[in-house]
């Protein structure tokens, strides 16, 4: 008589709280892969490749520690394709005292473990998942009679608490945040280190053959196939990453660079997402570079904030917002998500490149995500929900808990300013400064309306003219407004005309 100790895709922790206390004689480790969590949204085939590897090879380094492991693969016959259903056969075959697992990452799951323990007729022990650096309830403590939320505050708190780059009270050089230093344009010698990359073994060749198989309608190329998938491999990427991006992080961490997808960025976060990495091993072992005069505190506490603010933050949201949250629409955003979004068929190179690099890759970088494809679908007014499942999809990081916030709160403004101040609408100006994709596309960044002009360009100020009813008295949007008011009627008519003319084209290319 044991416990049945399940673990999720995401919970490759060796010390994740559904694992204290294991008795390895009595108990039984359940891992499964199921039809029903590769296909909940298509994911894109290199994420499921990725997290099937990385369950494999977790599951055998537990095994050598003597746990007894009950590994489903997805093409065992008696694999009833879900979650449940597998626990229900774990049950049935061994002697189960009770079910224990870490808080799942999704609300749907985690609504879902809530009712096991009256189908199982069984004690279900949902444990913290304490692998964030802040609880739900501690958020919800935090953000408690505060109307809308800014990271910025949170952030201090944090690191307050874990002592990350204080001296004393203060925050190291002064200042709590670089930022300012952080928006470099890109340059024609930048020197961008190869990408990491691990040797594909036989557990991972395996896993690619069968998601070639069974997942050939899924979104996304498998080759090239870099992630690392066990936790050693995990923390030589972050060692990597330390070593050789860190010190450029900072000055580039908005640049955008035809034919370099990964720039100075980490590509961690597939690893903190499934459990490979923790969030404060990452940051601490930036603090040490710092303090070893090896990386830029422009560039450490830049990346200090992308983990122990934004990441803790959004999660904080989410937890503290759904289910509401998911069907939030405060623009009123109801256009289809064209089909450009799969196949890249575009003539605007920021959006081509972006998609084709997140379907070889799995990845984009924050100012793709945010400012080339979040930003398409603000100002084009496309329904929250289509974009999430795109989003949710595509990504081999992307779990709701993060993305479900990245895109309502921070991409769309679909929640009204409860997690942004402004939403982060722009023009083509804002992509040509930051990137060089607009060298290569047909049309003109610098015309602002007429056949050849950038469709960023008019789309933005339809966008603000569409949404004024809803954006018009915020303080941090009546500059733009203003400006807009100044403008001559001709070339407020053309701005209407081209948007129109767009959005025809664009819905035709929808149905
Ligand atoms: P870096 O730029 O090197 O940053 C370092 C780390 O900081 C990341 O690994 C990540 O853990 C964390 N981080 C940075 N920004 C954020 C953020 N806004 N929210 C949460 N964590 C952050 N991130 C996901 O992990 N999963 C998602 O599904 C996801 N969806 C997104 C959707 C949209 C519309 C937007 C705008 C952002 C989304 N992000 C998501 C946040 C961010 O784009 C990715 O975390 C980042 O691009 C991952 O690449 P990296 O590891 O190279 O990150
Ligand atoms: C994302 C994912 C995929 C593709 N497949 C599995 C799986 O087969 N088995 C599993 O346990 N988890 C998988 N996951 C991760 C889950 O979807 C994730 O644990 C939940 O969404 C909660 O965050
Ligand atoms: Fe994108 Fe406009 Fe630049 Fe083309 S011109 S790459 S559409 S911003």
């Amino acid at each position: 008589m044991g416990s049945l100790r399940l673990i999720l895709g995401d919970q490759l922790t060796p010390t994740i709280s559904s694992l204290k206390g294991c008795d390895a004689a009595h108990d039984v480790i359940l891992m499964c892969e199921v039809w029903d969590e590769a296909t909940y949204v298509k994911h894109h085939k290199k994420k499921i490749a990725f997290l099937f590897s990385a369950m494999r090879h977790f599951a055998e380094e537990l095994r050598a520690t003597g746990h007894h492991v009950q590994y489903v693969r997805l093409e065992d016959e008696a694999n009833t394709g879900t979650i449940a259903g597998e626990v229900a056969r774990a049950v049935d075959a061994h002697e189960i005292d009770n079910v224990i697992v870490t808080h799942p990452g999704e609300f749907r799951l985690a609504s879902e473990v809530g009712q096991w323990h009256s189908r199982f007729k069984l004690p279900v022990e949902m444990r913290d998942d304490d692998r964030f650096l802040v609880t739900p309830e501690d958020f919800a403590d935090w953000a408690k009679e505060r109307r809308s939320l800014r990271m910025e505050t949170f952030y201090r708190n944090i690191r307050r608490k874990y002592k990350l780059l204080m001296v004393g009270d203060e925050p190291v050089g002064g200042q709590w945040n670089f930022d300012a230093d952080n928006r470099k344009p890109p340059k024609q010698e930048m020197d961008i280190p190869a990408p990491f990359s691990v040797p594909i073994d036989s557990i991972t060749r395996e896993v690619l053959e069968l998601v070639g198989r069974r997942f050939s309608d899924h979104f996304g190329d498998l080759d090239p196939f870099p992630f690392a998938v066990t936790r050693l491999q995990a923390l030589d990427a972050l060692e990597t990453f330390i070593d050789q991006r860190l010190k450029r992080f900072g000055d580039f961490q908005d640049a955008m660079v035809e034919g370099e997808p990964w720039m100075f960025h980490a590509h961690l976060s597939f690893y903190l997402n499934c459990g490979l990495l923790l969030p404060l091993e990452c940051v601490q072992a930036a603090e040490k570079s710092y303090h070893e005069n090896n990386a830029p505190l422009n560039s450490v506490e830049g990346f200090i904030r992308q983990i122990a603010g934004w990441r803790e933050f959004v999660r904080g949201i989410y937890w503290l917002k759904m289910p509401a949250y998911a069907q939030e629409n405060y623009l009123q955003a109801e256009r289809n998500l064209p089909p450009f979004y799969w196949t890249a068929e575009t003539e605007m190179n920021c959006l081509r490149q972006s998609v084709l690099e997140t379907r070889r890759n799995s990845y984009a970088h924050h100012i793709q995500r945010l400012m080339v494809l979040g930003n398409f679908s603000l100002l084009a007014g496309i329904d929250p929900g289509q974009v999430q499942d795109w989003f949710l999809s595509v990504y081999a990081d992307a779990y709701e808990w993060v993305e479900l916030p990245n895109v309502q709160g921070m991409a769309l403004f679909a929640d009204g300013g409860y997690m942004a101040s402004k939403p982060y609408a722009a023009s083509g100006s804002y992509i040509n400064k930051m990137s060089n994709y607009c060298q290569n596309c047909c049309y003109s960044v610098r015309e602002k309306t007429g056949p050849d002009a950038c469709p960023f360009n008019y789309l933005y100020w339809d966008f603000m003219v569409r949404n004024r009813a809803r954006l018009g008295e915020s303080p941090r949007m009546g500059m733009m407004y203003r400006s807009y008011d100044r403008m001559e009627d001709g070339r407020k008519i053309d701005i209407e005309t081209d948007s129109h003319a767009f959005f025809d084209k664009l819905d035709r290319s929808v149905s």
